[in-house]
């Protein structure tokens, strides 16, 4: 394992740092010339999408587009290492159970289905239509369909998700958590009734015709490397890079293009933000309404500066909002936000001084309690200026996984739109069920409750990425049977319910083969660009089935003589699944004649037309009090004695998601360890603690139940004081399932409140539990 150290970071976000870490993670994967070539093809005419992130890519027709994480991500899929029967054979589960996620992972490529087999404690092979049968079998003998819980991660295709909610809704229920719950959830739930899109307006176009962009929570350095290219070429320009964020992330600060040969040649590098806010976490939504207040005196101190023509035309609500703020007290706004008054009015005058601006946001607002009203006082803000629904401008909310956009809008949703329901009938001929299903945090309570029976995941982690891991582990451990539709192993899997399969499929970098021949699968990014993605290489195993034909055989299975869908032919052509989309959603219009086309197409944006398909059939502004019980602001006070802090989890350089690709966190300066918690100098000496000190943290939370993260090191860092800042999924058993923010449901993991007690080290063999995740706490379950 590579030394531990903790060392300040002095390159920009990409250049030769990221070129290295590349090359490392190729050999690591044992794939350096297929790696390669694997990587050329990602995000171009004929190849596949990424499977990082939902960042867009300019048509699919640029030059090849290096990004250090999408090639760790599609290393992670194209590594040479398998973990097939025999390496089941060696290790009883409980043996499994005591790894990391980094190791667990790190076995590389599942090769066949597997099911678990309880005296032996081993997973065994299992044909695949034996395994359909059993899943059949569990789903056909419940009571209630609405006992069966159906997760998806945001990877699956348009293909899979629509098959498998249209599967799922002739079974007979709506229960479809998925990672949207966890992830940009408030950003739908807060635009659609404001604005009647669920997504962001903007397109890369836009990036190119704005003034300012302000980017609110989100660390592109890491988790949308190409963003910083789109960042760079604004800031050239001359357009203003505004970050809100609580730590200083290298990658808003400066970045050197690995494509340009004179600043890698030179150690050159760009600046990206040209003003930064370092907030209090949770801040936004004062410093946001701070911003507003000054827009609207600097109105009625000089005139010119709303869109009074936007405004009357196309809104409502303006008016309260206005006396709201008039009213709004500068010190409560200071206090909350942890900026002062001049810096948010400087904010403010950036924004009045742009012609047209983008907001970008990301995990940093939407994993709070008050996300929802922050989404919709950042929207309206943009548009007290008409900054939505016009070039250059409008709100951006960055989405995470590659199609998770594009799973929603094929209808992986608990809470579907009666017009979605109605569509399914009419065209499926079958009555929908109408009862809304539960979301993520839901889904785990109905488990515990011993009301969820058959769990079932398209993908995803769900043991590792949901809050409160010791919870959510009763929760799947109390199912009859846990299945997961997977690419690799994870912790998933070792927390399972009395029966479980494992099911691995095709990675999107592969070539799916069906009877009319190669399939391609479709996605949509953060920017409603539908594009086809066709896999390069051979399957990492003969056995392997694609993620829709996984679905439509276990519909088939399920559902004989009950469906008229015929599943199995569908699967044949994924023209023909294409074909029924477009007859469901409108949007979809000459589907399969559009996605051909190099790049695709762009799904139509009501918003970004200033069409409004809202209730009152304009954009509405919202007045929301400036919450005053956050944990920021319990933040400084003494509970017990010692002072409470509001912790952040966030993602290090080396992951994705609960994917552990190695320790390093490069940006960030933290090397060979994950179990690190970043708190400010005087914060550490106010403890009476110093810096590399151990310790334990806990929640604070009103159910008095003891949550606990044992053994973190502390790392003194530039954030502001009363914050703390860790890794997830190490930190998830810190979240309460309670914990959610209003409204959209979302576990706040941006914010809780939690304690810090010196550790006492109890055990000599400690240091094993250094290589990461949850792993090392899974004795505690057993
Ligand atoms: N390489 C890589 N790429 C990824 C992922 C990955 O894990 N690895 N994950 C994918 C997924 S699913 C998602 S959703 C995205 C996530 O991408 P991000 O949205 O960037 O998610 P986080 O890493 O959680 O970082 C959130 C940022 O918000 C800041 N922050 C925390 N609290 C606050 C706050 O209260 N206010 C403000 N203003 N800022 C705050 C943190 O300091 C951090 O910079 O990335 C996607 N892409
Ligand atoms: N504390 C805390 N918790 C969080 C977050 C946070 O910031 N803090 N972030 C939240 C967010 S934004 C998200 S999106 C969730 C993520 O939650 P999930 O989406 O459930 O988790 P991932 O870690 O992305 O899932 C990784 C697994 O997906 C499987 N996989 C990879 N590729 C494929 C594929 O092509 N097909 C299939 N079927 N499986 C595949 C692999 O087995 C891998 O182990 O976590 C959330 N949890
Ligand atoms: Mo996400």
């Amino acid at each position: 394992m590579k030394q531990e150290k903790i060392e300040f970071y002095k390159g920009p976000a990409g250049g030769w740092g990221a070129l290295n870490s590349v090359k490392n993670t190729l050999l690591r994967q044992d794939i350096p010339l297929k790696g390669a070539k694997t990587l050329l093809s990602a995000n171009q005419p004929d190849g596949f999408d990424c499977p990082g992130c939902a960042w867009p890519d300019r048509n699919h027709a640029s030059t090849f587009e290096f990004c250090e994480n999408g090639a760790k991500a599609v290393a992670a899929e194209a590594t040479e290492r398998r973990a097939g029967a025999e390496f089941f054979a060696q290790h009883t589960v409980a043996d499994l159970q005591t790894q990391s996620d980094f190791w667990l992972e790190d076995q590389g490529r599942l090769t066949q289905p597997m099911v678990y087999d309880a005296p032996s404690d081993r997973y065994q092979p299992i044909a695949w239509d034996d395994a359909f049968a059993l899943i059949a079998r569990h789903l056909n003998a419940l009571p209630d369909p609405n006992q069966a819980i159906f997760y998806t991660s945001g990877r699956a295709s348009n293909e899979a998700a629509f098959l498998y909610q249209l599967f799922v809704r002739q079974y007979g229920t709506n229960n479809f958590p998925d990672c949207s719950n966890m992830c940009h959830e408030p950003s739908g739930s807060g635009m659609r009734p404001q604005i009647g899109v669920g997504k962001g307006t903007v397109t890369l176009h836009d990036f190119e015709c704005a003034d300012a962009i302000f980017i609110f929570g989100q660390n592109p350095g890491t988790n949308h490397p190409r963003m910083l290219a789109e960042l760079r070429d604004a800031h050239k320009r001359g357009a203003r890079i505004v970050s809100f964020n609580p730590l200083r992330e290298r990658g808003l600060e400066r970045f050197a293009d690995p494509q340009n040969k004179m600043e890698m040649a030179t150690l050159g590098s760009s600046p990206i933000s040209t003003h930064y806010f370092q907030l209090r976490v949770g801040g936004d939504f004062a410093a946001v309404k701070g911003m507003m207040k000054h827009v609207l005196e600097q109105e009625d101190q000089r005139g010119g500066v709303l869109d009074h023509a936007f405004i009357a035309e196309h809104t409502t609500g303006f008016e309260a909002l206005a006396a709201d703020l008039r009213a709004e007290s500068w010190a409560l706004l200071e206090q909350e936000s942890g900026l002062t008054e001049a810096q948010i009015r400087a904010a403010g005058d950036i924004y009045i001084g742009a012609k047209n601006v983008i907001a970008c946001w990301g995990m940093g607002i939407t994993q709070h309690k008050y996300s929802v009203a922050t989404i919709q006082a950042i929207v309206g803000w943009l548009m007290m200026r008409g900054n939505v629904g016009r070039e250059g401008a409008g709100p951006c909310p960055v989405r995470g996984h590659s199609n998770v956009q594009g799973d929603r809008t094929m209808g992986i949703w608990e809470k579907p739109p009666a017009a979605l329901l109605d569509k399914l009938r009419d065209v499926f001929g079958f009555e929908p069920p109408r009862k809304p299903g539960v979301d993520t945090v839901e889904a785990i309570g109905q488990m515990l409750a011993g009301q969820g029976k058959v769990f079932f995941a398209l993908g995803g982690n769900f043991a590792a990425a949901t809050p409160d891991t010791y919870e959510t582990w009763k929760a799947l451990q109390r199912c009859d049977l846990t299945v997961h539709v997977t690419t690799k192993l994870n912790r998933s899997h070792l927390v399972h319910g009395r029966e479980a399969l494992i099911l691995p499929c095709l990675g999107r970098t592969e070539i799916d083969m069906q009877a009319s021949g190669a399939q391609g699968v479709t996605v949509e990014d953060s920017m409603s660009m539908v594009h086809l993605s066709m896999g390069i290489n051979p399957p990492a195993s003969e056995q392997l089935l694609s993620e829709p034909a996984i679905v439509a055989r276990l519909a088939a299975a399920t559902l004989e003589g009950r469906s008229n869908t015929p599943w199995l032919w569908l699967v044949e052509d994924y023209r023909r699944i294409r074909d029924l989309i477009e007859q469901v959603f409108p949007d979809f219009k000459d589907f399969n004649t559009r996605v051909a086309a190099p790049g695709g197409f762009r799904l139509r944006n009501t918003a970004s037309e200033r069409v409004w398909t809202t209730a009152s059939g304009k954009a509405s502004f919202y007045t929301h009090p400036v919450p005053r019980d956050t944990p920021s602001h319990l933040a400084r006070e003494r509970v017990r004695d010692t002072v409470v802090f509001t912790l952040l989890t966030t993602r290090s350089h080396d992951q994705y998601n609960t994917t552990i690709y190695g320790m390093d966190d490069r940006y960030r300066g933290v090397y060979g360890q994950r179990r690190v918690v970043f708190i400010h100098a005087e914060d550490i000496r106010e403890l009476g603690m110093k810096d590399g000190d151990w310790v334990d943290i806990q929640t604070l939370w009103s159910d008095g139940q003891e949550r606990r993260a044992d053994r973190f090191k502390l790392v003194a860092y530039d954030i502001p004081r009363g914050n703390l800042a860790a890794y997830y999924p190490e930190t998830n058993p810190l979240v309460p399932l309670t914990a959610v923010a209003d409204v959209a449901g979302t576990p706040t993991s941006k914010s809780i409140p939690v304690v810090l007690v010196r550790h006492v080290a109890t055990t000599g063999a400690e240091a094993g539990a250094e290589s990461g995740a949850t792993g090392a706490a899974a004795g505690a379950l057993a």
